[in-house]
C-alpha cells in the first residue's frame, strides 16, 4: 500500500520575502534597500512595477494570516527586511522596523502558526551598497551586526532561523546577469559576492546559537539538478560542471568540504580571494538545510571544447515561466542530499509554480495546472519520506501573488489570487485544495 500520509510533526507552510509582499517602503523609518533603487529604473521591471505596494502586507499583514488560516498551514516563513530594521545597513537601529516584526511573530503565534524567518531574502541596505555591497567584506560584518539585533528582540518567540535564501540568485543574477539588483555585470565580482554571503552565513549562525540558545539554525538554497542530454562522455562532464556551479558551490563550503574542484578550475582567474579563516568560518554545524526546488536543467555539450553548456527542456512541458515541470528531479535531488551529505532535517523551503491566473465571473480562479504541480512534487516528497529522508516541512512558493522581481506583478505565483488595485486576496482553487491537504496532512 503507498503511504500517503506525512509525519505527525510535518510543516505545512507557505513562504514570502519583504520586499516582494510588504510595500510601505518610504514608512516609518525605513531605508531605502537595493530593490527600490533597481526598480526605480527604467526598464529593470515589466510594467514598471516596484515594491509599492506590493501586497501591502506591512499594514494587511492580518488580512494574510487569516488567509494562512484558510489553508490549514502551521509554519509562515516570511523574512525581515534589513533596512526597515537598521535603515542605512549599520549605525541607528529603527524601532518601528522591530515592533512591526514583533507584531507580525505575536499575530502568528496566537493562532500557533510557527515563524520560519529569514534574516536575507535581498533588499540589502542602499548605503551599504554604496560602499561595494556584498563585495566588500565589512558587509559581513553588518549583516552580523543586524542579526544579532534581529536575534535579540525576536528570539525568545522565534525559533526557526534561516540566514540567507538563495545565494546563487545574490551572486549571480545581481552580480553577472544583472537582471537583479544592484544590476552588475562583473563574474569576478559575483564570485567574491558568493564568497561573502557564505562567511556571513557562518558568522550569524554563531550569533543566533548565542542569543537564542534553544534555536534551530539553517540556510535555505536553491537547486536545479542537472541530467545529461544524452549518454554521452561530453554531456555527463558538462552536467557534472553544471551540478558543481549551480548546486555544489554553495552546499560544500557550508558543509566544511571548501569549493567544488571543477568549477573552481573552470573559474580561473576569478574565483573568489578567500582568507585562511574562511574555511572554518564558513562551516559551523547547522540544524537544517532549506531546500527550494522548482525545476531541473538538461545539460548537453554539443562539443565546442569549451565546455559549453546548453539547457534543453520539453517546451509542451513548463509553467508560465518557462520552467520545465520535472517532480522527479524533487525525489532525486532530496534523496541525493540525505546520502551525500549529513543534514538532520531537510525542509522544502520553496516549490511553486506561476501560471497565467484571471479572476472568473463566478469569482474564483481555476488553477488545476497549480493542483497538479504540488500534488506530483508532495508525492515526489512522500517518496523520499519512503526512502529514509528526513523531510520535516513544505511551503508552497507562494501565500499571495506578489512583486516577483523582474517580472514584477506580471508573475503570479499566489495560492491567493491579489488585485493589486484594491488589495484584495481570493483563495485559488489550489488554495482550497491545499488547506484539504494540510488538514488531512495526508496527500
Ligand atoms: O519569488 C522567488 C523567491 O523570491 C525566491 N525563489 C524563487 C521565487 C520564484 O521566482
Amino acid at each position: 500500500m503507498p503511504n500517503y500520509r506525512f509525519p505527525e510533526d510535518f510543516y505545512w507552510g507557505t513562504a514570502t520575502a519583504s520586499f516582494q509582499i510588504e510595500g510601505a517602503t518610504q514608512e516609518d523609518g525605513r531605508g531605502e534597500s537595493i530593490w527600490d533603487r533597481f526598480a526605480s529604473q527604467p526598464g529593470k521591471i515589466i510594467g514598471g512595477d516596484t515594491g509599492d505596494p506590493a501586497c501591502y502586507s506591512y499594514r494587511l499583514y492580518p488580512r494574510d494570516i487569516r488567509l494562512m488560516q484558510q489553508l490549514g498551514v502551521n509554519a509562515y516563513r516570511f523574512s525581515i527586511a534589513w533596512p526597515r530594521v537598521i535603515p542605512r545597513g549599520t549605525g541607528d537601529v529603527n524601532p518601528a522596523g522591530l515592533d512591526y516584526y514583533e507584531r507580525l511573530v505575536d499575530a502568528l503565534l496566537e493562532v500557533d502558526i510557527t515563524p520560519f524567518v529569514t534574516l536575507y531574502h535581498w533588499d540589502l541596505p542602499q548605503a551599504l551598497q554604496e560602499r561595494g555591497g556584498w563585495a566588500n567584506r565589512e558587509t559581513i560584518d553588518a549583516y552580523v551586526h543586524y542579526t544579532d539585533i534581529v536575534a535579540s528582540r525576536l528570539g525568545d518567540r522565534v525559533k526557526t532561523w534561516m540566514t540567507h535564501n538563495e545565494p546563487w540568485c545574490i551572486a549571480f543574477l545581481g552580480h553577472l546577469t544583472g537582471e537583479h539588483a544592484p544590476g552588475l555585470q562583473d563574474r569576478k565580482m559575483a564570485l567574491q559576492v558568493a564568497h561573502n554571503v557564505l562567511v556571513s552565513h557562518g558568522d550569524a549562525v554563531l550569533v543566533i546559537r548565542d542569543r537564542v540558545p534553544d534555536a534551530r539554525v539553517g540556510m535555505v538554497l536553491n537547486f536545479s539538478p542537472g541530467y545529461p542530454a544524452t549518454d554521452t562522455e561530453a554531456d555527463r562532464v558538462a552536467t557534472d560542471l553544471h551540478h558543481e556551479k549551480f548546486n555544489r558551490w554553495f552546499l560544500d563550503p557550508i558543509v566544511g568540504r571548501g569549493y567544488p574542484p571543477l568549477a573552481w578550475e573552470a573559474y580561473g582567474d576569478d574565483v573568489p580571494e578567500v582568507l585562511v579563516a574562511d574555511a572554518e568560518r564558513m562551516a559551523p554545524p547547522i540544524d537544517f538545510l532549506g531546500v527550494n526546488y522548482y525545476s531541473r536543467q538538461v545539460v548537453h555539450d554539443p562539443g565546442s571544447g569549451g565546455g559549453k553548456v546548453l539547457y534543453a527542456r520539453d517546451n509542451d512541458n513548463v509553467t508560465d515561466r518557462d520552467w520545465e515541470i520535472y517532480p522527479q528531479g524533487l525525489r532525486d535531488l532530496l534523496v541525493w542530499l540525505n546520502q551525500d551529505y549529513d543534514f538532520p532535517t531537510l525542509y522544502v523551503s520553496e516549490n511553486g509554480a506561476a501560471y497565467k491566473d484571471e479572476l472568473t465571473a463566478d469569482g474564483r480562479v481555476h488553477d488545476p495546472k497549480r493542483v497538479d504541480y504540488i500534488r506530483q512534487h508532495l508525492a515526489m516528497i512522500l517518496q523520499a519520506l519512503d526512502e529514509g529522508v528526513p523531510v520535516k516541512g513544505y511551503f508552497y512558493w507562494t501565500l499571495a501573488d506578489n512583486f516577483e522581481w523582474a517580472f514584477g506583478t506580471s508573475s503570479r505565483f499566489g495560492l491567493a489570487y491579489t488585485q493589486f488595485e484594491t488589495q484584495e486576496r481570493i483563495l485559488k482553487d489550489s488554495a482550497h485544495w491545499y488547506g484539504h491537504v494540510t488538514r488531512a496532512n495526508a496527500l
